[in-house]
């Protein structure tokens, strides 16, 4: 065995021996019903569920309105409001007729800025059905589904918005199926 090669196999014995011990600690601390305690027994913190039942959900988080609410964005093209810790039965807002679930893509984000108690107006993030809706620059493919930031606007009733609202403000080729994430940097 040719030296690299003993040094490949020491690497992915030590990587095997590093997810084992990941492994066993996640279900260590399934078993402990979400909770986990410090070595030294001053200190202790625990997951409790508040609420379930969404399909595919990738990112939650608040308006900054002083509402309590939190939204809950699912890739299928919903998002959906939890207020008093109950899940409202109409979602905040619903696109599913123009996002592609395919691959990582979908409906991924949403972001609210710091005026939208004033304003009414925010900004998702997703990849649209359409692979030609932004044409590939030269030189690079058009394998994915388009990138879309786009603004909206909520309707008189605060817990929904109009998806005919759609102002897009960003487009962008996605070459690929994958690696859709790039666009949380466009957030900060
Ligand atoms: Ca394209």
């Amino acid at each position: 065995m040719k030296p690299q090669q003993v040094h490949s196999t020491r690497v992915h014995m030590v990587g095997l021996s590093v997810m084992l011990t990941l492994m066993a600690l996640v279900t260590s601390w399934i078993a402990g019903k979400y909770s986990i305690s410090s070595a030294q027994g001053g200190s202790s913190i625990a997951l409790q569920p508040v609420v379930s039942g969404f399909a595919n959900p990738v990112f939650i988080t608040h308006a900054g309105d002083g509402s309590n609410r939190l939204f809950v964005v699912e890739r299928g093209g919903v998002i959906k409001i939890i207020q008093n810790g109950q899940v409202l039965a109409t979602p905040f807002l619903d696109i599913r007729d123009r996002v592609k679930v395919f691959g990582e893509a979908g409906l991924l984000s949403v972001a609210f800025p710091p005026n939208y108690a004033a304003s009414g107006v925010f900004y998702v993030y997703y990849n649209h059905i359409d692979q030609n809706l932004a044409p590939p620059p030269a030189g690079e493919i058009n394998d994915g589904y388009d990138t879309v930031v786009a603004r909206f606007r909520v309707t008189a009733n605060p817990n929904v918005a109009d998806p005919a609202s759609e102002e897009r403000i960003l487009l962008r080729n996605q070459p690929f199926t994958n690696q859709q994430w790039w666009a949380d940097r466009v957030w900060t």
